[in-house]
């Protein structure tokens, strides 16, 4: 039996930087679900459009398209066909980039289908998302990508590289968890002893954005919180340096100084030697894929991870194979707009050896959504920030509760 999609509605919440986006419902008969839809900072060049109204922050005009031109379109449709679901909102934007509906509006109605479609069916939505796609896995429980200090431009300080992850190297999500506590609340104390409690601001993804400009800094504290809480061996050091927001004309300022690429991946290469680091991402600008490629070549096993690079979208990902230029990926369902081509994208890069970790954005809302995705098909990783801000917390509660059974 068809369980039908019998109404669909938006409305405008606040995401956790206090900015307008979307929660969209979606019912079937009795049974509902919903989506809230999270908003990046670095967003990516090929990114799906992100539809704001005229003031570049409201979100009316995408919310009126849902209500009165997806609705009609998607109810009495079967919520379980996610492809034809997803079709359906392609075909009415007609647009490779979602440029009339937006990104946001279709990611919003596409995610809360599938999760009023898992309530329709009785199935939790990782089982649901597992009916819809088969992918190859690579861990029974993703790393947790802790991104516990923050510079870029999710900060307000003058550290050019915008996250430094603790990733978990355990099998076991709670132990995960309460190993990041105690590395932030040890880095607390650090921070204090040599910055000043002026220091002790929060980024927007929650983890310190102290007044530091120097790229090393950050790590050395790093270690020393792991040290201090006996977990050398049992987390590894990642980046994402977003590196884009510091490059300008081929050049990338660093510091106070604008270098070279080569002399960036030098930097890179002392800090991959010194700190012993699991993966870089998005290491060069959006568009050099040669960059990626020598850099990856170079420094095996260090993964290489693309995320404005690929920005979730099957044809950059396709580019990316062909110039063997990365062997990690990020997945962010609204870089790309729909679940279809969210799930064609992993598979793709699951079939081509490419590791998935699957992210939030800086702009979140309360929405745990990630966590069965990252669950579903047995990620590398799950990139949910620093995990006492609510908005990231109820992503790795959320797979603690699925993996734990
Ligand atoms: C990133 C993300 C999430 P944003 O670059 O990976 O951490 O940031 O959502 O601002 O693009
Ligand atoms: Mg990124």
């Amino acid at each position: 039996m068809q369980n039908k999609i019998t109404k669909i509605w938006a409305e405008e919440i606040k995401d956790s930087r206090g900015n307008p986006t979307i929660k969209v419902t979606v019912w079937s008969e009795e049974k509902f679900d919903s989506f809230s839809v999270p908003s990046g900072a670095s967003t990516g060049l090929h990114e799906a459009h992100e539809l704001r109204d005229a003031d570049g922050k409201g979100v009316n005009d995408a919310i009126n398209k849902i209500n009165n031109i997806i609705a009609p379109a998607l109810v009495g449709q079967d919520i379980s066909n996610q492809k034809e679901i997803d079709r359906i909102m392609l075909a009415l934007d007609g647009t490779p980039n979602k440029d009339n509906l937006g990104g946001n509006s279709t990611i919003g109605v596409s995610i809360a289908c599938a999760k009023a479609g898992a309530r329709a069916t009785g199935l939790e939505v990782f089982e649901h998302l597992r009916m819809l796609s088969e992918m190859k896995p690579s861990r029974r429980i993703p790393h947790l990508y802790m991104n516990l200090i923050n510079g870029g431009k999710h900060a307000k300080n003058n550290l050019a590289f915008q996250e430094y992850h603790v990733v978990s190297n355990t099998e076991d999500a709670r132990e995960a968890v309460e190993m990041g506590v105690k590395i932030q609340n040890t880095l607390k104390k650090i921070i204090t002893r040599e910055l000043g409690e002026d220091s002790l601001v929060l980024g927007d993804e929650g983890g310190y954005a102290p007044l530091v400009s120097d790229i090393e800094k950050p790590l050395l504290y790093l270690v020393e919180a792991i040290k201090e809480n006996k977990l050398t061996g049992k987390v590894r050091l990642a980046l994402d340096v977003a590196s884009t927001s510091f490059y300008n004309d081929g050049f990338y300022k660093v510091d106070g100084k604008d270098i070279s690429k080569e002399d960036l991946k030098n930097k890179y290469e002392y800090l991959i030697k010194d700190f012993k680091l699991l993966s870089i991402e998005d290491p060069f600008y959006e568009e050099d894929f040669t960059s990626f490629r020598i850099l990856k070549e170079d420094n095996s096993p260090l993964l290489v991870v693309g995320d404005d690079l690929t920005v979730t979208n099957t044809l950059l990902l396709d580019k990316a194979i062909n110039e063997s230029s990365i062997n990690a990926m990020i997945i962010k369902p609204n870089q790309i707009g729909t679940l279809s081509e969210t799930l064609d994208t992993m598979r793709k890069a699951r079939e081509n050896g490419i590791e998935l970790i699957v992210s939030h954005r800086s702009g979140e809302t309360d929405d745990d959504f990630i966590a069965d995705l990252a669950y579903a098909f047995g990620c590398f990783g799950l990139k949910s920030g620093a995990p006492l801000k609510p908005e990231r917390k109820v992503k790795y509660d959320r797979l603690i509760k699925i993996s734990e059974g």
